[in-house]
């Protein structure tokens, strides 16, 4: 059962057919499928595969597009549906995509799922200026500045992010985290990230462990 409705959700998003991909995914929580199973098993592997026939030349941009509006309807519907994990409050959180990168479908998987898990988030949506992340981090009083690229040109705005921290004095104030197709650990140690999420739950595993050192050291350090 479970099976049919990844493959649905699956031809859904490679039709770029957003009502077939919204009943998909009514169908898939209906039928009991947890939201990130059926977002991972189903629509995931859906995109994916409409980045490798856009990458192939076997679709353009229209066909990505129409891709990404289903991929997005159908994330709308998974995200509300994610059950909340945590009533107390984790940690405070702002999440945007890099400036030039339009890419948001995955941040915003990863913003529900931060939420669902009892962290306060602040979406800063796309195409975030390194300034506004700060800005609005300080404003926020964020524990934690989580960024998403998806472009290969755009990764570099991560690493303009931990050195503008730095020139700021700031860099010691936050946890940063970061995600995104190509993004990977090398990445994040080589610009000095504190993090890297490979998906957004191991996004949140990852930000509880950091947040959970740093009341450590700081209880030590008081002692
Ligand atoms: C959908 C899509 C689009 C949509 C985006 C719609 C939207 N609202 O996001 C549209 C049509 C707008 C688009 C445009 C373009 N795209 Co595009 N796109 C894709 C595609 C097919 C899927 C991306 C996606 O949504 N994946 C699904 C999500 C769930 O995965 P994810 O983003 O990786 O997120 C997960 C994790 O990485 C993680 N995560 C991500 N960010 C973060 C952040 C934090 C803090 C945390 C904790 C976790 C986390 O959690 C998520 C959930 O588990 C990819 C191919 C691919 N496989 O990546 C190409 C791709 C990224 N695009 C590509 C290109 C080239 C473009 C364009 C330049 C095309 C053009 N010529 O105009 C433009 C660029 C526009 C711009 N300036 O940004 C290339 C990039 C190549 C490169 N080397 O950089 C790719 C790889 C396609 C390809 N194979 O060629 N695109």
């Amino acid at each position: 059962m479970s099976d049919k409705i990844f493959k649905a959700a699956m031809d859904a998003v490679i039709k770029g057919d957003a009502q077939m991909a919204i009943d998909a995914a009514n169908r898939g929580l209906d039928a009991g499928v947890a939201p990130l199973e059926l977002m991972e098993k189903g629509f995931v592997p859906g995109i994916n595969e409409v980045g490798e026939l856009f990458e192939s030349g076997q679709i353009f941009i229209p066909g990505l597009v129409t891709s990404a509006a289903a991929m997005e309807k159908a994330t709308e519907i998974i995200n509300a549906a994610i059950p909340a994990e945590s009533e107390t409050l984790q940690g405070r959180v702002v999440m945007g995509t890099v400036e030039g990168d339009m890419h948001d479908i995955g941040k915003t998987i990863a913003v529900a799922l931060f939420k669902a898990n009892g962290f306060e988030v602040l979406d800063l949506g796309r195409d975030v200026a390194i300034g506004r992340f700060i800005e609005e981090a300080e404003k926020f009083g964020a524990d934690i500045i989580g960024s998403s690229s998806l472009l290969t040109t755009t990764m570099v705005v991560q690493k303009d992010l931990e050195a503008e921290l730095i020139r700021q004095g700031l860099r010691g104030k936050y946890k940063t985290i970061v995600g995104g197709a190509p993004v990977t650990q090398r990445w994040a140690d080589r610009i000095g990230a504190d993090a890297y999420a490979q998906d957004a739950n191991d996004g949140v595993k990852k930000v509880k462990k950091l947040l959970a050192e740093g009341r450590i050291s700081k209880k030590n350090t008081q002692v």
